[in-house]
């Protein structure tokens, strides 16, 4: 008996030890690499409580019969959907007042949806020179996969392209643009791992003006948006652009990922006030989120969206369209 008691005592004790060694955080890294998920391993959907369907069935029910007061129902539809308190409380308002005349409310959210989210713009690059697109965002939103379409898509219009590796941080980041690059005939310049951003991006800029490139286009390593010193390397690739180029770029592209809900806006902002985005490019769109994320970020911060990735595949990078994205957030 007391042999049984005193097995079960030593398993109890080595259970514990093998827990307490899987639980334990993992050891200081640098602060890129303590902060960053990898790019396989994105963050988890934090728009994965939305339920799937569209906004339209829900917004319904919540205006059905013997519905009292729709209008908070209406407003919690539009937070989970990720479209923010601020601007939930503005297309709330909005639609309210016009609902007085007995209009159909879903059609009255997708008619606020589609005037908040504006004219569909395109990327807006010169023609009679290099015209240069800075991709920024967080680790893993999709920054290297969407200039490898963006690089094909441009290259299919008989554009010449050159890519600059100012990912120098990551671990087989040349090599990933290097492969996409393979696909578009476009031309790389990238530096050893460790090189400085900056440096990559300024011989970029004048190797694809020594090559007549029609556009650059440079990746950036994923970094955190509360991180300020890496948010300051950013500004500083940016300004050597500037200076190689002797004008910033001509687009600065915010990759987001649809997946990560409201937190897009906060990165949005970040990213805006450190480099000028000019347009967001919202990725991961073939799975259920639906990237409500981008209402926010252009009623509060005015930055459209100018692309939109539904793929791995590189074929898979579509020019933003206000009517079918509104669409897409209403419907199934
Ligand atoms: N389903 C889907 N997956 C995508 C899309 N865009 C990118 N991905 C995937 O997201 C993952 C990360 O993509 P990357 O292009 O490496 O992301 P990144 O922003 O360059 O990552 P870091 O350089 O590490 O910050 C990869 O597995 C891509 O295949 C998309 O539009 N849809
Ligand atoms: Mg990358």
């Amino acid at each position: 008996m007391i042999a049984v008691v005193g097995l079960v005592l030593v398993a109890l004790a080595i259970a514990g030890l093998v827990y307490r060694r899987r639980t334990r955080p993992a050891g200081p890294g640098t602060e890129r690499a303590a902060t960053a998920p990898t790019s396989t391993a994105p963050a988890p959907a934090a728009s994965a409580k939305v339920p799937a369907g569209g906004l339209a069935a829900r917004i319904r029910g919540a205006f059905g019969p013997g519905r009292q007061d729709p209008w908070p129902e209406l407003e919690r539809i539009l937070i989970a959907a990720d479209v923010g308190p601020a601007t939930s409380d503005r297309i709330v308002r909005d639609v309210r007042e016009r609902y007085a005349s007995g209009e159909d409310p879903t059609a009255l959210v997708g008619t606020e949806i589609r005037t908040i989210l504006g004219e569909s713009e395109r990327l807006d690059l010169p023609g009679d020179r290099l015209g240069i697109v800075l991709i920024v965002g967080v680790n893993g939103s999709g920054k290297t996969t969407t200039i490898g379409k963006l690089a094909a898509r441009l290259a299919a219009e008989g554009k010449r392209v050159s890519l600059a590796g100012s990912d120098t941080f990551r671990a087989a980041a040349s090599e990933q643009l290097g492969a996409w690059a393979e696909r578009s005939g476009a031309h790389v310049v990238s530096q050893e791992r460790g090189a400085d951003p900056g440096a990559v991006a300024f011989d970029a800029v004048k190797a694809a003006r020594a090559r007549s490139s029609d556009v650059l286009i440079v990746d950036t390593a994923g970094r955190l948006h509360t991180k300020q010193p890496l948010m300051e390397e950013l500004k500083k690739v940016r300004r050597v652009i500037e200076k190689a180029a002797g004008a910033p770029p001509d687009e600065t592209l915010l990759v987001l990922d649809a997946t990560t809900g409201q937190n897009g806006i906060a990165q949005a902002r970040a990213f805006t006030e450190a480099v000028e985005v000019t347009g967001v490019a919202l990725t991961k769109l073939d799975g259920t989120a639906k990237g409500g994320v981008v209402l926010a970020v252009r009623d509060l911060l005015g930055v459209p969206v100018k692309l939109v990735g539904t793929g791995e595949g590189v074929g898979d990078l579509e020019p933003f369209d206000a009517a079918s994205f509104a669409a897409r957030l209403l419907g199934g």
